[in-house]
C-alpha cells in the first residue's frame, strides 16, 4: 500500500462512505484492496513490492493489528496510513478480507520462482573481503524492526555493514561452508544471497509463496527451502539461484503436506524434512552416493533406481507427527516432540524407525535446544513454549535428567564449548525481561540478568572463542548487548531495531554444539 490516494479519491471514497451508509452498493474491501493495496502487494494479495497479504502471513499479526497497520502504516518501511483515505468501517472489513483465504490454492512452480529471480547488475566478486576483520569472527545480527542486517566484527563489535533484507526474515540465515556467502529467508518465500567479502547482496529469488526456512548443503552447493504455500520443498544452485528441482510433497498415501522445516544432515548428505501434515519424516538426498535401502523396510527411495535423479527422497513413517526436530551430533538420531505437546519420540535415521520415547511435556521448542558434555554423558536441553522450564534430557539413555523451572516460557538458548554456562531466555509472559544463565554441570539457575526492565530479552550467540555473548533487546528502539561471557557483565550495548537473532560464521560453519544448526 504504497500509493497515497490523490484528493479526489479521498472525495470519491467519501461519497461511497455515504452510499453505504445509506444501504446502497458498496464494493467492498475486495473493491478498496484493488484500488489501494493491489499496487504494491500484488493484485492476487501474494505480494510484490510490499508482502503477500494471506491469512498463512497475516496469522502473525494477531488481534486488531492488520487494521491498525492498513489505518497507522508502518514506520521505517514504505507501508503509509490510510486512515485519511478509508473509515474505520471499511479498515476493519478490509482487515477480515485480507485474513480470508485466497479463492484457489495459488501455484508457484520452476518457472515462477525463476521469473522472479534478480542477479544485482552493480555485484562484483572480490579476490578478498574489502574489510580487515577476522573472517571467521563476523556475525550477523537481524534487525526485525526494519528488515535490515547489521554485519558486526565480533572482535571489536563495529558495525561493517547494514544491508537490507526481504520483509519478515524467519529462522537462521545459513552460511556457506566457507563462511564467505550468507542466505536469508523471509516467510514470503524470498531467499536472498549476500557476500560478506564484498558487502554486497548477489541476488535473490521468491523460492515459495510462504516459507518456513531453509537449510544449506554440507558442500555448499543446494539451498533447500522447506516451504508450507505451496506444498513443496525448492532446492536453488547457491551459486546462481537457479531451481534445481522442486519436490511435491505427498505423502506415501499421496496426501499433501505442508513442510514445517528443513535440516541438513551432513554426515548423510541429506536433507531432513519436518512435515506439517502427515507422519512422515522425509531424506532428501544430493550426494553422489546415496544410501542403499533393502527391501521390506517401511521406507522408500524414490526415483533412486529408475533415472539418476540428483535428489531422491526418502519418506520415513512415523507413530505420530512429528514438525519440530533436534538432532544428536551424528546426525542419526532425530528427536522429536508430538503434536499434542504431551511427549516425543526418538528416530533413528539409519534404520528408519522409533527408537525411544521422550518423556517431554511442555510443548518443548527441539529446534532451539542444544547439547554439551555433563559428566560422562551428553545432554540435550530444550525450553517449553507452554510453561517456564527447560528440560535437559540424556542423549544415551533419552532419559529426562532435570527440569529446571524458569521465570516463564522460553524460546531460545545457547551455549559455546568454551562457556561453563547455558543462556535461556523468558521469551512470553510478564517476565520476558529475564536471561537465566545456567551453570552446565549443576543445572542450576546462576545469574538472571535484567539488561532492560519490562522490554523483551531474547535470543544469544557467542562470538567465535565464547568469550562474549551477545543478547538481544527485542525492541523497535532496541539494541543488541555485548557481555562478557565469563564474568557476565555488560561490555556494549549496540543500538538496533528489533533485534532478533544473531548468528557467528564460525559458530554456524563448525556446527557448534552450543549453537543452532
Ligand atoms: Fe521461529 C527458528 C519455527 C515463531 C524467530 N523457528 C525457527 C526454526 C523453526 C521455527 C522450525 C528453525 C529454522 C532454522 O533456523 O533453520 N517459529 C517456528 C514456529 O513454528 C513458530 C512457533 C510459529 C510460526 O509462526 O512460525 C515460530 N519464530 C517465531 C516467532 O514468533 C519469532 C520469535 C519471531 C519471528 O521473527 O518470526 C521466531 N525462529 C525465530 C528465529 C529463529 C527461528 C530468530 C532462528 C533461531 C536461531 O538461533 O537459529
Amino acid at each position: 500500500m504504497i500509493q497515497r490516494i490523490s484528493s479526489s479519491k479521498t472525495l470519491k471514497l467519501g461519497a461511497l462512505c455515504s452510499l453505504l451508509l445509506i444501504g446502497t452498493a458498496w464494493a467492498g474491501a475486495p473493491s478498496d484492496y484493488a484500488e489501494f493495496c493491489a499496487s504494491c502487494h500484488g493484485e492476487s494479495r501474494l505480494g510484490g513490492v510490499g508482502p503477500a497479504l494471506i491469512p498463512e502471513t497475516l496469522k502473525r499479526m494477531r488481534g486488531p493489528r492488520v487494521a491498525a497497520v492498513i489505518a497507522e502504516g508502518r514506520t521505517a518501511t514504505q507501508m503509509p496510513a490510510f486512515s485519511h483515505e478509508l473509515d474505520a468501517l471499511q479498515i476493519e472489513e478490509l482487515a477480515g478480507w485480507l485474513k480470508s483465504p485466497l479463492e484457489s490454492d495459488p501455484e508457484w512452480g520452476e518457472a515462477d520462482i525463476m521469473a522472479s529471480r534478480i542477479l544485482d547488475e552493480n555485484y562484483v566478486a572480490v579476490e578478498a573481503p574489502v574489510w580487515d576483520s577476522d573472517p571467521m569472527n563476523i556475525t550477523l545480527a537481524v534487525e526485525t524492526g526494519d528488515h535490515h542486517v547489521s554485519v558486526l566484527d565480533g572482535d571489536t563489535f563495529e558495525v561493517l555493514d547494514r544491508f537490507e533484507t526481504p520483509f519478515a526474515v524467519h529462522g537462521g540465515p545459513k552460511f556457506s561452508p566457507d563462511g564467505r556467502y550468507v542466505f536469508i529467508m523471509s516467510r514470503d518465500g524470498w531467499v536472498q544471497k549476500y557476500d560478506i567479502w564484498a558487502l554486497e547482496q548477489v541476488g535473490r529469488v521468491r523460492a515459495g509463496l510462504n516459507s518456513r526456512n531453509i537449510a544449506m548443503s554440507s558442500d555448499g552447493k543446494w539451498v533447500a527451502v522447506a516451504n508450507y504455500l505451496p506444498n513443496s520443498l525448492t532446492l536453488l544452485s547457491t551459486e546462481d539461484l537457479t531451481v534445481a528441482k522442486v519436490i511435491d510433497i505427498k505423502s506415501k498415501k499421496g496426501k499433501p503436506s505442508r513442510v514445517s522445516a528443513v535440516y541438513q544432515a551432513p554426515p548423510r548428505e541429506s536433507f531432513v524434512l519436518a512435515l506439517k501434515d502427515v507422519p512422515e519424516i522425509w531424506e532428501v538426498f544430493y550426494g553422489a552416493n546415496p544410501p542403499q535401502f533393502g527391501i521390506g523396510h517401511d521406507f522408500r527411495i524414490e526415483g533412486q533406481f529408475k533415472n539418476p535423479d540428483p535428489f531422491p527422497v526418502r519418506k520415513i513413517t512415523t507413530p505420530d507427527y512429528l514438525d519440530d526436530f533436534f538432532f544428536d551430533q551424528s546426525y542419526e538420531y532425530v528427536m522429536g516432540a508430538s503434536r499434542g505437546g504431551e511427549g516425543g519420540q526418538v528416530i533413528d535415521l539409519v534404520i528408519g524407525q522409533k527408537v525411544a520415547d521422550l518423556d517431554l511435556p511442555g510443548m518443548p521448542h527441539l529446534g532451539s535446544g542444544i547439547t554439551w558434555r555433563y559428566g560422562d554423558t551428553t545432554v540435550m536441553a530444550t525450553p517449553h513454549l507452554t510453561d517456564g522450564t527447560v528440560s535437559v534430557i540424556d542423549m544415551e539413555t533419552w532419559e529426562t535428567v532435570k527440569q529446571i523451572k524458569t521465570e516463564g516460557p522460553g524460546f531460545f538458548m545457547r551455549s559455546h564449548e568454551n562457556s561453563p554456562y547455558v543462556w535461556a531466555d523468558v521469551f512470553f509472559g510478564p517476565n520476558k525481561d529475564a536471561m537465566h544463565v545456567i551453570d552446565k554441570q549443576s543445572l542450576e539457575i546462576v545469574k538472571t540478568l535484567r539488561p532492560a526492565p519490562g522490554q523483551t530479552v531474547a535470543h544469544v550467540e557467542f562470538t567465535k572463542d565464547g568469550s562474549h555473548a551477545l543478547v538481544s533487546i527485542w525492541e523497535d528502539d532496541g539494541a543488541v548487548i555485548v557481555y562478557n561471557a565469563q564474568t557476565l557483565e555488560e561490555v556494549r550495548r549496540l543500538p538496533m531495531r528489533k533485534p532478533s537473532g544473531k548468528y557467528n560464521v564460525w559458530n554456524k560453519i563448525t556446527f557448534s554444539e552450543g549453537t543452532s544448526h
